[in-house]
């Protein structure tokens, strides 16, 4: 035999040969010369995964051998985006392979392209979890991510007549190479009743008697740092029927009936929830949540005990934290495991469960606030209610001896709701049962604390903090953007790769107008490179001179798609008019996914495409601007858009964008923001200075005042004529070939509604964006402005978060 042997963990250009050639005859089993791009992606991953397995091993290895401390992460979504390019970066293979494959005849990047992306959450939440797990291996801190092995992710959006439709997203159907199931299982049970019972010493015990039983199954993706040998472990759990299915098969013939019952048992990880208007009291959605939290404590628990400890000290060892109330449930099912099934007393059990969870909130919005009603809750969870019962009862007394006749307040706080529906509210829950509590941006951690939470911020403000949020600058920055990285590598060398505080560096080039001109030249590749997408996939021409005006994220009104919309007529009936008569050459970019039942985000959706039918075709603005909606916005389409944005649109109304993240992907790309004062816009314009950000809009005060004096959005428009004439052009039918019914239901809410105060913006919105456009035209000034975005983009770093995390919640040590 004169094959060379093959070395699995080498990673050499040949090495890297060898085994792609390898994996293409014994894992894909296929002949090179005619295997298909899926076949030839298939056997890279295989490749590149190879490289990560001794250091997986050698990571978990260490954690037991020093018994370490561990955060347990639980989270109902993780955004991954695609793995390829990311571990190559990561693992510093990236040239090696890109050589290796050009031997064989092969271009990395088309492969790369054929990855479908995992797609396990809906946006930010889902986002910032993956982000996490970039910089906790980045940073060796030890972690076990939890979470849903969903089959169906996030729905594939297609744009029909300017209409989303929803597509099922069949991301597993070619097999999922990043994945290594797991031998151990857990059982989760669900219904039934509880019972009280004396045990051996004649204590009275409390036990649930369940009535279905599923069982969870463990599928594990390496999560490896940037230049560490660090992997950690994503462990996401499948649904599947308990064995005694294929018994009860045997024994009563009803061979169907069976069969039926595995299926409903695997229902339970099959799709992810869209957060639809309607989120409250779905059942299957409780269930979800009930069980990969007791799969995952459950699999935390025996880890511990196989590390010889007692689970009185269970606090010590671990620290969970809770992403979102997704997994509140944790904290009776910790209590539940503990007392019903360790012999735990309550007050023991209650010392370990209040020490072990943390809990960050992510939004504001009341109508996202979990809510169970209680009958709902009682009949899946029987025991869990009446352990919150017992936890609420014992809270309130407390209260009532610190807050002596103070029934308003009793009712405030007690876990259960008693407006409308009884029902169990698991922010409550989740502040009630947690050591720390956390918001996501200053303004945002604020206002928990002033206004949602403040009943228990006032009575424990020392549990209280803010993290703002942060992004891994590996897939946004260096993975995403590799013209830019080159020039700032050349230019300040690497050192901001694992600090991005580095790249304050490059503020001593703000004035260098040769550099400024290379810049220049690299945010022009990417916007190339977008242009040609958009030809080669929608067919509208978009010239990359112009300023590219970004506006990606979830399609919400509170984020107000629809402002920059009216915004966009404004300035089409203004050069129609005659009376804007040199506007500066835009593109305006639109992208994001609504909810499939939410009707007025689906209406924004159709809003956009009628106004970019509009000015795309009109003859008097076609060569000026252009408006885009990109279908199916996601992580790898955000590595495609962030890089080419000139300009971030970051407008949602003061007080309810509880961070953002994108803002600081297009920040650390060198993008400009127009914002309100919102989310972490704040801290980003704290951090590039007022000079480098155009503000507009009311903040939050202002809105809260306006509301209560009694908000009259009409007012708004009898005074505005630019308003009124795009309010009027869309009513009539002007703009839309005399279609004046379709968009009736935003008008008529804009005008005698409007809860997210659109028209009281609007001016200043209109005000703000001519001072960009005249800012646009200074090519060295808005350069220069661009720099120092990026420049100054270090706090917004993922790998600062977590190190406020570590530091402040988790008391764990970072490398
Ligand atoms: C709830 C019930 C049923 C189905 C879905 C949901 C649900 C899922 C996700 C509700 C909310 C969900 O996400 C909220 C979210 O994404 N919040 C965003 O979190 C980001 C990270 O902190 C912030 O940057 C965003 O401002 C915030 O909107």
């Amino acid at each position: 035999d004169t094959q060379p042997s093959e070395n699995r963990a080498g990673t050499s250009a040949k090495d890297l040969e060898i085994s792609f050639r390898n994996h293409m005859t014994h894992t894909v089993g296929r002949p090179l010369e005619n295997s298909s791009i899926l076949d030839q992606y298939h056997a890279l991953a295989a490749v590149v995964r190879d490289r990560m397995m001794d250091q997986w091993l050698e990571t978990i290895e260490n954690y037991k051998q020093h018994n370490v401390r561990v955060l347990g992460y639980l989270s109902a979504e993780y955004l991954l985006g695609p793995h390829l390019e990311n571990a190559l970066l990561n693992l510093d293979l990236r040239p090696q392979m890109e050589e290796a494959l050009k031997n064989v005849g092969l271009d990395l990047a088309t492969i790369a392209a054929e990855e479908p992306e995992p797609g396990l959450g809906n946006g930010g939440l889902g986002r910032l979890a993956a982000c996490f797990m970039d910089s906790l291996s980045t940073l060796d801190v030890p972690v076990l991510g939890y979470g849903l092995r969903y089959e169906f992710g996030i729905f594939r959006q297609e744009i029909v007549d300017g209409w989303q439709v929803e597509k099922s997203d069949k991301w597993l159907q070619y097999g999922n190479p990043w994945e290594i199931g797991a031998s151990t299982s857990y059982e989760v049970c669900f219904f039934g009743h509880t019972e009280t019972y004396n045990d051996d010493q004649g204590l009275l015990r409390h036990r649930w008697v369940p009535e279905h039983t599923v069982k969870g199954i463990p599928y594990d993706t390496p999560i490896p740092g940037y230049q560490t040998r660090t992997v950690n472990r994503l462990r996401l759990w499948k649904a599947a029927a308990v064995d005694s299915f294929d018994l009860s098969i045997f024994n009563s013939g009803d061979y169907m009936g069976a069969v039926r019952q595995k299926m409903e048992s695997e229902t339970i990880s099959k799709v992810l929830y869209p957060p639809d208007e309607q989120i409250q009291g779905k059942r299957l959605r409780l269930m979800q949540q009930y069980f990969f939290t007791s799969c995952s404590l459950q699999d935390m628990l025996r880890l511990h005990c196989m590390r010889g400890e007692k689970l009185s000290t269970f606090h010590e060892k671990w620290t969970i934290q809770l992403n979102d109330t997704h997994p509140s449930i944790g904290i009776p099912e910790l209590m539940r495991l503990l007392m019903d099934n360790h012999n735990f007393s309550w007050d023991d059990a209650w010392n370990v469960t209040q020490k072990t969870f943390g809990y960050t909130n992510h939004t504001l919005l009341p109508e996202a606030l979990e809510r169970w009603p209680l009958d709902l809750f009682g009949g899946l969870l029987p025991r869990h209610l009446e352990i919150i019962y017992e936890i609420n009862e014992r809270f309130l007394d407390d209260m009532r001896s610190r807050y002596p006749n103070d029934d308003a307040r009793m009712r405030r706080m007690s876990i259960i709701g008693e407006e409308g529906e009884r029902s169990v509210q698991m922010a409550k829950l989740a502040v009630i049962g947690s050591k720390a509590i956390n918001g996501v941006a200053e303004l945002h951690t604020q206002l928990l604390e002033q206004d949602t939470l403040h009943d228990y911020y006032e009575t424990f403000p020392e549990r209280f903090s803010n993290k703002t949020n942060g992004v891994t600058p590996r897939r946004w920055l260096m993975l995403s953007n590799p013209c830019l990285v080159d020039l700032i590598n050349e230019t300040i060398g690497t050192r901001w790769h694992k600090d991005l505080y580095g790249l304050r560096g490059l503020e001593h080039f703000a004035d260098d107008k040769n550099f400024l001109a290379r810049w220049r030249q690299a945010q022009e590749g990417c916007k190339s490179s977008l242009a040609k997408y958009i030809s080669q996939n929608l067919s509208i021409t978009v010239d990359p001179a112009s300023m590219f005006d970004v506006h990606v994220k979830r399609i919400h009104e509170y984020k107000r798609q629809h402002l920059k919309a009216l915004h966009i007529l404004s300035l089409y009936c203004q050069i129609k008019n005659g009376t804007l008569k040199n506007p500066t050459p835009t593109t305006y970019l639109f992208g994001g996914k609504a909810a499939p039942s939410y009707v007025m985000a689906k209406l924004m959706i159709k809003l956009v495409c009628s106004v970019a039918d509009l000015v795309n075709n009109d003859p008097a603005t076609r060569d000026v601007m252009k408006v885009v909606f990109l279908p199916n916005y996601s992580v790898s389409l955000g590595q495609h858009i962030y890089p080419a944005a000139d300009l971030s649109e970051q407008i949602s109304t003061a007080g309810k964008e509880a961070s953002g993240t994108g803002c600081m992907k297009m920040m650390m790309n060198g993008a400009v923001t127009i914002g309100t004062l919102d989310g972490a816009n704040i801290e980003i314009r704290k951090e590039c200075g007022e000079e480098n950000f155009f503000l507009f809009g009311l903040t939050a005060p202002q809105i809260a005042d306006t509301l209560h004096a009694g908000y009259q959005p009409r007012a708004y428009y009898e005074r505005s004529p630019l308003l009124k004439e795009v309010m009027d052009g869309i009513t009539s039918g002007r703009f839309f070939g005399g279609n004046s019914a379709t968009f009736a239901p935003l008008v008529d809410n804009l005008l005698s509604w409007d809860p997210f105060f659109v028209l009281a913006d609007f001016d200043s919105y209109d005000t703000v964006h001519t001072q960009v456009s005249d800012a646009y035209r200074d090519t060295n000034a808005w350069g220069r402005m661009s720099l120092l975005n990026t420049a100054r983009s270090g706090k917004f770093s993922s790998d600062r978060t977590i190190r406020e995390y570590c530091r402040d919640i988790w008391k764990l040590p970072v490398g």
